[in-house]
């Protein structure tokens, strides 16, 4: 099979769609070079002594790790410079990131989560880079205003992710489909590895974190209950899979389909993850692979984010597995059974 490297691939699609210029393809040039730094650093984190924490605690009120710092130092450092933004949001920085002066800016909004997952980096277990990439609204000069990040997720011009797995990998989609490449470490390229990917109808395997199951609502306890008690297509039960570190759930459900679930419970009544660097982009991502992203209410690309650190319950995969969830949710509403959580039905 001839090797057809990210950049190339890159060129050809700004050759292909008149909206893909120059600027935005130096973008996505700058994000890939930044994840192949940090994913050189992460093999190397147990010999250099960047595991653990660094002792604070984040805007999230989470433990900062070393390598949480690192990574949003690397991209922060790479992508003031790249030329294409006028801002950047990571989530790691409580407030927008506004390209100073000294730098040439451009027409894009990056908003990304710089290492997802982090805890897991201690144990030796996956963990990923999420970027959402926004255009600025058309006409706007001078300083960017918050107003104008705040973008429903179907505005996004590109999203996706880098995964330090057992290979590196790095899956985006640029609303043409979901491309997936793998680092060839010899040569430092990423190769086309995954043209093209689909997420099957209906999976085999469900995704969540049963341990919160006493802080779940009614509806939430029914609609995993719905995938203990259903059978795949093949006429055999459900798997259950849970890394814990989100590129690593979802890219699994990519590839094998079925459905990974973050609800909201009684402690965090608008659900764990960020809506426009976790969620949104996977959205974008699942929706270009045939898939379905929900809050459990209706898609979460159409969501309009409140503040950059908004969260937001996710149930994301196979369209009929999603769909499920959705139908339970909805009948719960309907019955007025289960309105104890703002965000949870
Ligand atoms: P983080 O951004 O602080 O790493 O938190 C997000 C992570 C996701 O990667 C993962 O899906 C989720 O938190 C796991 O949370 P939990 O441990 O509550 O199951
Ligand atoms: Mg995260």
């Amino acid at each position: 099979m001839a090797e057809i490297t990210v950049t190339e691939h890159l060129l050809l699609h700004q050759k292909q769609s008149p909206h893909a210029t120059e600027q935005f393809t130096g973008l996505l040039y700058d994000l890939i070079l930044s994840g192949k730094t940090i994913a050189r650093r992460i093999n190397k984190a147990g010999l250099l002594d960047l595991l653990g924490g660094t002792g604070e605690i984040n805007v999230q009120g989470e433990n900062v790790q070393k390598m949480d710092e690192i990574a949003n130092r690397i991209l922060t450092y790479r992508m003031e410079r790249c030329g294409a933004l006028c801002a950047m949001s990571s989530e790691e920085n409580a407030e927008l990131v506004r390209i100073k002066p000294e730098f040439p800016r451009g027409d894009y909004i990056l908003i990304f989560d710089p290492l997802d997952g982090s805890s897991n980096i201690d144990v030796n277990i996956n963990v990923g880079t999420l970027f959402s990439i926004l255009h600025r609204p058309e006409g706007k000069r001078g300083e960017v205003s918050l107003e104008e990040v705040l973008q429903p997720g179907h505005n996004q011009a590109a999203a996706g992710y880098i995964l330090y797995g057992p290979s590196t990998m790095f899956v985006f989609s640029t609303g043409q489909g979901v491309h997936g490449f793998t680092l060839d470490p010899g040569v430092g390229e990423f190769l086309l590895s995954h043209p093209n990917m689909r997420i099957p109808e209906q999976g085999k395997i469900y995704s969540v974190n049963e341990g919160y199951r006493k802080n779940w609502s009614a509806a939430t306890c029914e609609a995993v209950d719905w995938f203990h008690n259903c059978e795949t297509q093949d006429g055999t039960p459900y798997s259950s899979r849970y890394v814990g570190a989100l590129v690593a759930d979802f890219h699994r459900t990519l590839i094998y389909g079925g459905i990974f679930m973050y609800p909201a419970d009684i402690k965090r009544p608008e659900g764990k993850l960020r809506l426009m660097c976790e969620a949104a982009p996977l959205a974008f991502l699942a929706e270009q692979a045939g898939g379905r992203a929900s809050d459990g209410r209706g898609r979460i690309m159409e969501r309009k984010p409140e503040c950059l650190h908004s969260r937001t319950p996710l149930f994301i995969g196979s369209s009929n597995d999603v769909a499920a969830v959705e139908k339970i949710y909805a009948q719960h509403r309907h019955a007025q059974t289960d309105l104890i959580f703002t965000g949870a039905l």
